[in-house]
């Protein structure tokens, strides 16, 4: 069996797989809100920073592992795993001194992870992807690279507030000491595989493009980028690597507590969003996962490290090898439940035949769906821009205005994926609304592409699985084939005779928002 495990804002979650009966034996998760209330983190950081800080506590995250390991040894026999992989929520960074390493080598089962380990911090908290405090050190970090299209250029990404670069840089201007004692810096993922190798592990290429300082042409640190952020940061951090490569036999504090096999090995940790891409089955160029949750996200594999020329997309690298990229629309469910409640509908509105009744209106009026500022283009935005027949814009027809919320959401998601230069051949849609038919249907039309829905609740967890048992040796593709299966019947095909009238429309959107930004 092999394990993949997800710690992520809310949770830890742990997905073990056994790929010769194809089947999913356990899932199951720590809630840090629920379950460790002592850390005063309801929704797994600590509230009320200030500034626009948002941290998590490291010790947090120990404390779920003993207690997931706990859980898991009760319901499953652990001895049988033989390969440990995971992924964290991405950008997240911990610090810690040269005691670290000794203190990971030496754990002892009789004792907590917190208590053993928690001496080793030189920063009692975490800051994580939350966190907007960094806008002066991404500013510094472009103007000494020249601007920021060198380092989206060669980092995959502008320098961005919550990526992890600027917020070491951040750090280490607040308290050069602490930097000075730090000896170590680990993400969220290579931070939770250290403990289970029992040893520092190196950060992998799809979360260290979450950082502002890897190379993605060289996959490595890029020296520039690092004398940018801090003083001798190289030394803090291992070189970067594929997250299938093997880093060993896991600490024997896991073995001895929770009854894992004394041969069960540690692959790398990745980043949440990496992992997802494996757990839906989309690691080769050509897939497209489209996430329509409260945000909407828009990820794919993409073959080489093409970046965003305008820099609102990110480029991380690709757990099976490659590329892929990363593009977040912050006006999604929001905005599509602002529509809903301002035309006093509901959810209906959205559905297939309720669409079907608009459909030969499909392209002809236009709206900019953003009703608060927007990070995909990046713009603050106050309200949408409406242009189309009367009976649209003055919202006497409330079918029109959510035919065209919908495809200007799904053309602009078009629009800025373009510089990816990859055709869209099969979409799978996630999130939560991605179960209504319309929305999906609509999707399939704007793209031009089948859309699947699978049934996968921990697509992150089980990615990490997954990726464990390719570090094994198995065939990744040969894997997603059995866990990653669209729920039959559930495919929805692009209705063809709309593929001209969406051309033409994504010239019409892109005419009007250069207008409007
Ligand atoms: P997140 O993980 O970002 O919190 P989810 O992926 O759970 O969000 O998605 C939640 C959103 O899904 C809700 O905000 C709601 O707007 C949307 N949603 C739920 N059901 C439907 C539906 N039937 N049609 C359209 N949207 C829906
Ligand atoms: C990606 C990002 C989030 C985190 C948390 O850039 O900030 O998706 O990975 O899930």
């Amino acid at each position: 069996m092999f394990l993949g495990l997800d710690s992520s804002t809310q949770s830890l979650t742990a997905v073990l797989i056994d790929p010769t009966s194809g089947v999913i034996c356990c899932q199951i998760s720590v809630n840090f809100g629920g379950d460790l209330p002592q850390y005063q983190s309801p929704s797994g950081f600590l509230p009320g920073g200030i500034a626009g800080e948002v941290h998590a506590n490291p010790l947090m995250w120990l404390d779920a592992l003993d207690l997931l390991f706990t859980r898991l040894a009760e319901q499953t026999d652990l001895s049988k795993v033989k390969v440990i992989a995971g992924s964290g929520q991405q950008h997240g960074s911990i610090y810690l001194d040269e005691t670290f390493e000794d203190r990971l080598a030496a754990l002892d089962a009789s004792d907590t992870l917190v208590n053993q380990l928690f001496p080793a911090l030189t920063r009692a908290t975490a800051p994580i992807w939350m966190d907007t405090s960094t806008a002066v050190e991404c500013a510094e970090i472009s103007a000494a690279l020249g601007g920021a299209g060198e380092v989206c250029r060669r980092s995959g990404s502008t320098a961005v507030e919550r990526f992890t670069g600027p917020q070491i840089r951040r750090f280490f201007k607040k308290d050069p000491n602490a930097y000075e004692r730090t000896a170590r810096i680990h993400l969220v993922s290579s931070f939770i595989a250290s403990v289970i190798a029992g040893k520092s592990v190196p950060i992998d290429f799809g979360d260290g493009a979450g950082m502002n300082l890897l190379n993605l042409a060289t996959q490595n640190w890029d020296a520039d980028l690092l004398a940018a952020t801090a003083p001798e940061l190289g030394e803090r951090l291992l070189p970067p690597a594929l997250a299938t490569t093997m880093q060993g036999l896991i600490s024997p504090y896991f073995v001895e507590k929770f009854g894992l096999s004394a041969g069960c090995r540690c692959a790398l940790f990745t980043g949440d969003n990496p992992a997802s891409l494996v757990g839906m089955g989309a690691t080769t160029p050509g897939n497209v996962v489209i996430s329509l949750g409260t945000s909407d996200t828009f990820f794919a594999a993409m073959p080489g490290p093409k970046t965003d020329p305008n820099g609102y997309g990110h480029v991380f690298g690709n757990p099976a090898g490659g590329y892929m990229s990363l593009i977040c629309f912050r006006n999604g469910s929001l905005a599509r439940e602002a529509l809903r409640d301002k035309l006093g509908l509901d959810w209906s509105a959205f559905d297939r035949e309720a669409l079907s009744t608009t459909v030969k209106f499909a392209g002809e009026n236009l709206m900019l769906p953003f009703f608060g500022p927007e990070i995909t283009p990046r713009h603050d935005f106050a309200a949408p821009v409406l242009k189309g027949s009367p009976s649209f814009e003055s919202g006497s027809d409330p079918a029109l205005q959510v035919r065209a919320l919908l495809e200007g959401q799904f053309l602009n998601m078009r629009l800025h994926s373009e510089w990816m230069e990859v055709k869209t051949e099969r979409i799978r849609l996630t999130g939560g609304a991605s179960k209504n038919e319309g929305i999906a249907q609509l999707v399939a039309d704007v793209f031009q592409a089948p859309v699947e829905r699978l049934d996968v609740s921990n697509s992150a967890a089980l990615g990490a699985a997954l990726i464990a048992a390719a570090a094994d040796g198995h065939d990744l593709p040969a894997l997603q084939q059995v866990f990653c299966q669209a729920s039959p019947g559930a495919a929805l095909l692009p209705n063809t005779l709309l593929a001209g009238i969406y051309q033409t429309a994504l010239g019409c959107f892109k005419t009007l928002l250069d207008s409007n930004c």
